[in-house]
């Protein structure tokens, strides 16, 4: 296992406010259940809990303006941006256990301003069924959970752009999507106008695992800090039924092992993001122990790994 020094802090966002479904918020408590501290401290980790964040319920009201519940969803993200912001300020590698994934909004420019004043490049994979970068205007539903990317570009609404320092926390070259297999149709549009780097399940049918994440992983250098955004629904809901918008026709368990095992191995991780564990929709916490044993690769756990 490539040596990891710095602590991981676990950071519990309990809310579904940006979703299509209720139940994400129970994600940090399934991931809990499902031993994710002592699974890290295995591996000889340092690992610290900070608990759970807290913030507004979830009204669960219709679309304004075609947005979901903003107000809730500015409110979570702005906890969960200070808690990332503590702990990359204490030298943590974040670990923000949503949740649903519009809580990237928080972690993510929180994680841009961090590089921003130490110099680093971040460079951002986005591992989801979905590509997250609907708008307003063009949402079929108005949940958040589905926009994350705009707001991070500088398209979404004011009140959730702008939170790292500069109109957009990454531009369209630092994100690499992986596992894409459902995108809507003027999504599709928003995705060819900013030239997104888009792996969906197509590219990996064709090309393999491997050959794809050395495609995203090849200009990663000493310099980079690498940010893993892991919606679970990026994997197969046979595999992972606890999530609540699966798509079939995800990655294998092998592929997603490989993935995760690539990226520890450019020791270049130094934030994370696991979200859209819906353990209302879940077997036997299912979901979130598969989703420990991807987090423990992705800190480079592998089969010989000592
Ligand atoms: N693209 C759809 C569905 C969706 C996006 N992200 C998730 N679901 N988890 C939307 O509502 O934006
Ligand atoms: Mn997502
Ligand atoms: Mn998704």
């Amino acid at each position: 296992m490539a040596a990891m020094s710095k602590t991981i802090s676990l950071i519990g966002a309990p809310t579904d406010v940006g979703a299509s479904v209720r139940g994400a918020g129970m994600g940090p408590d399934a991931l809990r259940v499902a031993g994710l501290m002592d699974a890290l401290r295995a591996h000889r980790l340092e690992v610290v809990d900070r608990g759970n964040l807290s913030g507004p319920p979830n009204p669960w009201l219709p679309p304004h303006g075609g947005l979901r519940h903003l107000e809730e969803v500015v409110a979570w993200n702005w906890a969960v941006y200070t808690a990332v912001d503590l702990a990359l300020s204490e030298g943590q590698v974040p670990l923000l256990m949503g949740g649903d994934h519009c809580l990237a909004i928080g972690s993510i420019s929180a994680v841009a301003r961090h590089c921003r004043a130490t110099g680093k490049q971040l460079r951002v994979v986005w591992l989801d069924a979905h590509t997250d970068v609907n708008t307003e205007t063009i949402s079929p539903s108005g949940n958040l959970h589905g926009m994350p990317v705009s707001c991070l570009l500088g398209h979404g609404p004011k009140k959730l752009v702008g939170w790292s320092g500069e109109p957009a926390a990454i531009t369209p070259e630092q994100i690499d999507f992986i596992g894409i297999r459902s995108v809507d149709a003027d999504e599709k549009q928003a995705i060819r106008q900013l030239g997104l780097q888009v792996f969906d399940m197509r590219h990996i049918d064709e090309h393999g695992m491997r050959t794809t994440m050395s495609e995203v992983l090849q200009d990663v250098h000493e310099d980079t800090h690498l940010h893993v955004s892991f919606d679970l629904d990026c994997l197969d809901p046979a595999d992972a039924p606890g999530v609540g918008t699966g798509v079939r026709g995800g990655p294998t368990y092998r592929e997603m092992q490989l993935c995760m095992e690539m990226i520890a191995d450019t020791g270049r991780m130094a934030s994370l993001d696991v979200v859209e564990i819906n353990p209302a929709l879940d077997v036997r916490n299912r979901t979130a122990e598969l989703a420990v044993e991807f987090i423990q690769s992705l800190f480079g756990a592998s089969t010989l790994a000592r």
